[in-house]
């Protein structure tokens, strides 16, 4: 039971409203759509940059392959969520009542319009993601069925591949909804879907650790508390920021890093919000990308273990140096884009030195942060010795009484949605074609190279 004190009232005369991101959206697409054709038709021929067969070869590294408006790495200042920072959007984005963190209803309507909401737009969105928010039973029965070893990316992803059989777009596309619709469907199953994630991820979660207890979202909760509700802290004030916090950074890290641009490649093909998303979680469950957090807190309760309690800044040093000798990265440090410290990683250090101070994991974060960049720089290869978001993530979640690791990508997939279905929106809103680039065989390249060095 939640106690009345504790709660984060969400204002019922703004229930009857009706969400107007579809018209604020609907306004804003002439002036997107003579621009983009303007672009073709006076530049489509001009070559943006130039692709290099270690590109090719190397996983498409910095090669640009897809347009995305709703962020942007900026190697110095971190993620740009339509813009904005992160410092911007902590200070900017609407608060619900008796909280300094931000709504995720006001991010995801920032993500979707492009512009900053109002308090009433925030809530609005958070009304109208309450209201569609009850599961079907029939998703309770699928995940009761499957054996609690299943991993919970599974049940996430085969959760939203369950729902699509009420995708809105795909019944219109059978009606024959003319094209200039296609984003208002996929607005529409993208609300759908985003306001049921936090009753999956509790469901799952309640399913894998909590022996299947069942707790509906409360009416007085914003969609991110609400999670928190749901798997049993609906109490615990900090944990519900916590939750805020978690996900407005995890929401977006532009269009083209392996998730995202599943998702946005398999909706090309017009398969709906529900395939998409879906597709983009197998990417994120992969170790390479969403799995870094839970790779980092396991090194830091290994370095912990390994000495008792918190090393010295020496010890540290020492084990580090060793590490790095041994061929293995210290994880949570480096980027592929960013060339400082992540924002992400500042905002929740930010906030655990307001809330746990005097964790000793998080005083362990707190001597690597000291320690590792040196130790990094002196390597004279890593390009960016500074901490990632994972560097902290799943410390601040361990704090908290969520201690099953494997958990946690469902948690970065939940806020990733949010980015996803954003693009996807604006991807049909621009009419964006079917994505079919080209391959080509090693000898092809070959021979081109060879003939270029003779010429
Ligand atoms: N520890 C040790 N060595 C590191 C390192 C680290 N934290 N970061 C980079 N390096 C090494 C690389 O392995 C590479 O070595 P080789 O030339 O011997 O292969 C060299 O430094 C140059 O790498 P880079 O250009 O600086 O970095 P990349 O763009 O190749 O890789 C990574 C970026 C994030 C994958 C890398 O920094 C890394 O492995 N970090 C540790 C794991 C980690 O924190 N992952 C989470 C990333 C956050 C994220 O994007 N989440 O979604």
């Amino acid at each position: 039971m939640i106690q009345a004190d504790n709660v984060r009232i969400l204002r019922p005369a703004w229930r009857e409203r009706k969400y107007r991101m579809d018209e604020r959206i609907a306004a804003q697409l002439p002036k997107w759509r003579d621009q983009i054709k303007h672009l073709i038709e006076q530049h489509g021929d001009s070559a943006f940059e130039k692709v290099t067969v270690s590109q090719i070869y190397g996983g498409l590294r910095g090669v640009t392959t897809i347009v995305s408006d709703i962020s942007y790495v900026d190697p110095e200042a971190g993620i740009r969520l339509r813009g904005y920072t992160i410092k911007e959007l902590l200070e900017l984005l609407p608060k619900a009542e008796g909280t300094e963190i931000p709504m995720a209803g006001g991010l995801y309507y920032l993500l979707l319009v492009g512009e900053l909401p109002t308090f009433e737009d925030a809530m609005i969105v958070e009304n109208t993601w309450h209201d569609r928010s009850t599961l079907p039973s029939y998703l309770l029965d699928i995940i009761n069925a499957m054996p609690r070893d299943t991993h919970p990316m599974i049940l996430f992803s085969q959760s939203i591949m369950a729902l699509q059989r009420d995708s809105v777009f795909s019944r219109r596309y059978q009606e024959g909804m003319h094209k200039e619709d296609y984003w208002e469907a996929t607005l529409e199953d993208s609300l759908n879907l985003t306001a049921k994630l936090p009753s999956i991820a509790a469901l799952i979660y309640n399913h894998l650790y909590r022996e299947g207890e069942l707790t509906s979202p409360s009416e007085v909760l914003d969609w991110s508390a609400n999670f928190a509700h749901m798997i049993g802290k609906g109490n615990d004030l900090e944990y519900h920021d916590l939750c805020r916090l978690f996900f407005i950074i995890h929401s977006d890290h532009e269009g083209a890093n392996a998730s995202a641009h599943t998702a946005r490649l398999v909706n090309s093909t017009l398969a709906d919000v529900y395939y998409a998303c879906s597709a983009g979680l197998n990417a994120l469950a992969g170790p390479l990308h969403g799995l870094a957090n839970q790779a980092c807190l396991k090194w830091l309760l290994g370095v912990y273990n390994h000495f008792n309690g918190l090393p010295t800044k020496e010890q540290l040093k020492t084990y580090a140096e060793k590490q790095l000798k041994k061929g293995h990265v210290i994880p949570g440090y480096g980027h592929a884009v960013l060339r400082t410290t992540d924002a992400r990683f500042t905002a929740q250090r930010d906030f655990a030195l307001e809330h746990l101070p005097e964790d000793e994991i998080f005083q362990l974060v707190e001597r690597v942060y000291e320690v590792v960049p040196d130790i990094l720089m002196a390597t004279g290869k890593v390009k960016n010795p500074w901490p990632n978001v994972d560097a902290i993530n799943g410390t601040l979640q361990y704090h908290y009484g969520v201690k099953e690791f494997e958990f946690y990508t469902v948690l970065f997939g939940m806020s990733r949605i949010m980015g996803f279905t954003a693009g996807l929106v604006w991807d049909r809103a621009i009419g964006k074609p079917i994505e079919r680039p080209k391959s080509i065989t090693t000898k092809r390249l070959s021979d081109f190279v060879e003939s270029e060095q003779h010429q």
